[in-house]
């Protein structure tokens, strides 16, 4: 920071901050209030950075970035800002004199639980490497007032409870209600001729505001500050129209149904939502965000001919896809431009960025809806469906069938995955594989035609936070050993295989883990009540619940371990604690079943001693960003066993290797890439690789086969077939052999074989640091800063300012 503050100071600020906020004296002060006036104080201090860095901006016509995206999980903010600031000393030393520590303060702030999973939090890692690399950039997104539920585990069933998470979170929203926007659905559009000019005015909708709310993102040491815009919807004053004609229930309504819009967040997490609340909060979010950003911009430039020069807009998947017609729109209705120039200029501002494959994630909305919705964003959408279906008539001479497959609308339905791939100038994936997947599959046609607008930028992860922050002991270790300057360059990682084969630092290196379980270990004694044994092999598999992640395989080998060590007490196996993290859709029957199955399966393995101190597993409840901080550096297994050409990358296999995990797991996603770094001597691959997997599934799959030909496998199924700890798994057993979709049966065996060799290795304690070891130091490639540095080159065109 350009000027760094004292203990002193700092203590002067807060004690000002709790007399003119609070009322009250150091001495009177809460806790809470200390928490509060800290929050404040941090707030006012990267408010003025970002201040400065604006300046900055504007006076060098930099080129912006906007990154849309329905869900931003950005987890705990005060450690990250202190941090970043360098504050940290200067925090503890001051919180003396109020007498408390600031861990306590910290662990008073609620999660900004604003997402899902992987999408939202790769958002949330994104702002802070555009900060630290200096990227002038906004993130654009809803101030859901409830974020993803919390988790309760009752006998074994997920319950939901609300996240209400704004008292303690909004001390870091700044409210800008000056710039409020307004949002119009519904009604209908008058169109004439007015000499020349076709005009266009919608009428009769009904309007919502969208009111902003700031949050601010402090890059590390640098003077890079990214925004994250917060819309609220708010109903405008009263229909005074309807009060006179007293029906004061209706305006009411009215009222209430505009702030729904905001209210809370989706949980499904990789399956669409068809409901008509959800098109209003991705049209919401848009419109704010594209009216926005064209003010910004206007404030500056007072022409949109320059928008691409100076603006990139990334789609963060597609659900904020109505961006693109959003943004013809104004052009057209508001600015005064004709199709083609304002299509050119749309096409060459927008970028959009595919997180999935899956069928059930692919976003379309019935045409009707969405006509009654946005009846004029629904006849741009037909326009561009129109002009584009003649294009690609021409680009593929004539294939129907190609141009089918690519149209925006077809039978009745709006497909928002063609309207993004037509409205951008970039499609990306999110990992080699993933990308490849792309262009292959889901956008092959799209491909033919323009393959240049496909790329891939392999995601990564906020390492400031993922290892600096969560992981003192092996950062210090890090800097005694390689120097501080993988903070800011996490490429210098890779000077620590220098050590691999120093058995000091190894031993180091397992100490530090093992302090990190311990860590783990206590909160699971507050939490669970279970006491964990440090020396076993901490095996962790966290991440949102679905089949394609298949924990039942995980939970399959576990049962099947369980049912050896029943036939052979004197098994020699390596104790081993299975620690599982995951939140289900609330619909989603099948997920939460698989949730009870892993629960009872823990229940019988506590309750027999014999087995108890060598087989464990904890679910752990409510898994969120600050409980993976507290999970990540425990690990020592990274489970990432999706069938391979399922998950699209996966960021939590960049977590816990980041801290010295091992990855047990498929050819998949960024598991690929995570080979190439380190090699697959310091992983445990298994399972069929895509290829494979395509060709099964051509030749007809069928599981039956393999239970029939796997003792091991069937005596597994049968013990979920039967039931236990007074539970029934009907459905999961179901799934399993019948079509068996993600072929969990198909993967069992090697699967088994991967989990002895972990044995194995972890027997030879200086053989299992070295592998550790070797994944801290190739994991350099997977920071965000990386990955954005790749978005600001490859896609965006955007330099850092320096
Ligand atoms: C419309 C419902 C819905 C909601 C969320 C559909 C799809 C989503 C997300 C795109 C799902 C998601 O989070 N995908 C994950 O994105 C991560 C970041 O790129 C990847 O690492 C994960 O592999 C991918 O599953």
């Amino acid at each position: 920071m350009k000027n760094p503050i004292s203990a002193a100071q700092m203590t002067e600020i807060i004690t000002a901050k709790l007399s003119h906020n609070f009322g009250v004296t150091p001495q009177e002060a809460t806790n809470e209030h200390i928490y509060l006036a800290l929050a404040l104080v941090v707030r006012d201090l990267v408010q003025n950075l970002r201040r400065d860095f604006e300046e900055d901006v504007r006076k060098k016509q930099g080129k912006q970035v906007y990154y849309l995206c329905m869900e931003f999980l950005m987890g705990r903010s005060l450690k990250n800002n202190i941090y970043n600031l360098g504050l940290c000393h200067v925090v503890d030393e001051a919180l003396k004199s109020f007498e408390v520590k600031t861990e306590t303060l910290y662990e008073m702030e609620p999660d900004a639980g604003l997402g899902n999973g992987g999408l939202g939090r790769l958002a949330a890692c994104f702002l802070d490497a555009l900060a630290t690399g200096g990227y002038p950039a906004m993130g654009y997104s809803l101030r859901y007032e409830f974020g993803i539920f919390r988790q309760k585990i009752v006998d074994g069933w997920q319950t939901e409870l609300p996240d209400n998470w704004l008292p303690g979170g909004d001390v870091w929203l700044i409210p800008r209600p000056e710039q409020t926007r307004i949002i119009k659905f519904e009604g209908q559009v008058k169109d004439w001729w007015d000499g020349s000019y076709h005009q266009v005015e919608h009428i009769n909708y009904t309007s919502v505001e969208a009111v902003p709310y700031d949050m601010y993102v402090p890059g590390k040491d640098g003077e890079g500050v990214s925004v994250l815009r917060l819309w609220e919807a708010r109903a405008p004053g009263l229909d005074m129209n309807l009060f006179n004609q007293g029906d004061y229930l209706r305006a009411m309504e009215q009222n209430s149904m505009a702030e729904a819009i905001t209210k809370v967040l989706y949980p499904s997490d990789n399956h669409r939502e068809g409901k008509s609340l959800r098109l209003r909060q991705q049209y919401f979010l848009v419109s704010a965000s594209i009216q926005d950003i064209i003010y910004r911009h206007l404030s500056e430039y007072s022409s949109l001919h320059n928008l691409p020069e100076k603006a990139a807009i990334q789609l963060n998947d597609t659900h904020p896809a109505l961006a693109i017609p959003e943004l013809m729109r104004i052009m057209l209705d508001e600015c005064g431009f004709g199709w083609d120039e304002a299509w050119d200029i749309v096409t060459k501002t927008i970028n959009y960025t595919n997180h999935t494959v899956m069928k059930e994630a692919l976003e379309v909305w019935p045409e009707d809806l969405f006509a009654q919705l946005l009846p004029r964003i629904h006849q741009i959408v037909q326009e561009i469906n129109n002009r584009e279906g003649a294009q690609m008539m021409t680009a593929t001479g004539g294939n129907t069938q190609m141009v089918s497959d690519m149209a925006v609308i077809s039978y009745q339905m709006v497909k928002m995955a063609n309207l993004s791939v037509l409205g951008s100038s970039s499609v990306n994936g999110v990992s080699k594989l993933h990308s490849q997947i792309v262009k292959d599959t889901v956008f092959h046609n799209f491909y033919v035609v323009t393959p240049e607008k496909f790329k891939n930028v392999t995601n990564g992860i906020a390492h400031r936070r993922w290892l600096c922050q969560s992981n003192p002991g092996l950062t210090n270790l890090l800097t005694e050993l390689i120097g501080d300057g993988f903070v800011k360059d996490a490429s210098q990682l890779a000077k620590l295989k220098a050590f691999e084969k120093d058995s000091t630092v190894l031993k180091r290196l397992q100490q530090v883990k093992r302090e990190n379980k311990e860590r783990l270990a206590a909160y699971v004694k507050k939490q669970n009540g279970v006491i964990l044994n440090p020396d076993s092999i901490f095996d962790v598999q966290v991440k949102r619940l679905h089949e394609y992640k298949r924990q039942h395989l995980n939970a399959l080998h576990i049962l099947s371990l369980y049912q050896d060590l029943k036939d052979n007490p004197n098994l020699d196996i390596q104790p081993r604690t299975f620690i599982f993290g995951a939140k289900a859709a609330p619909g989603y029957f099948l997920a939460k079943q698989i949730i009870r199955m892993i629960c009872k399966l823990s229940e019988v393995l506590e309750n027999d001693p014999a087995v108890r101190d060598k087989l464990r597993i904890v679910y752990l409840e409510d898994y969120r960003v600050t409980l993976a901080e507290l999970l990540m550096p425990a690990s020592e297994i990274s489970e990432q066993i999706s069938l391979a050409g399922t998950e699209a990358s996966g960021t939590g296999n960049m977590k816990m290797m980041i801290n010295g995990a091992v990855t047990l797991g498929t050819l998949d996603g960024a598991n690929v890439e995570i080979c190439d770094a380190v090699g697959e001597e310091n992983m445990f691959l298994f399972g069929m690789r895509t290829p494979e997997v395509e060709n099964l599934q051509r030749s007809g799959y069928n599981p039956q086969v393999y239970y029939n030909n796997n003792h091991r496998l069937r005596r597994a199924v049968d013990a979920v077939r039967q039931g236990f700890a007074g539970a029934t798994f009907d459905e999961v057993v179901h799934a399993l052999l019948g079509a068996d979709q993600y072929m969990v049966m198909a993967d069992f065996e090697d699967y088994c074989r991967a989990q002895s060799a972990i044995d194995a290795v972890y027997a030879d304690p200086a053989k299992f640091n070295r592998m550790s070891l070797r994944n801290v130091a190739g994991a350099g490639i997977f920071s965000a800063d990386r990955a954005i540095a790749d978005y600001a080159r490859d896609i965006w065109h955007v330099s850092p300012l320096k």
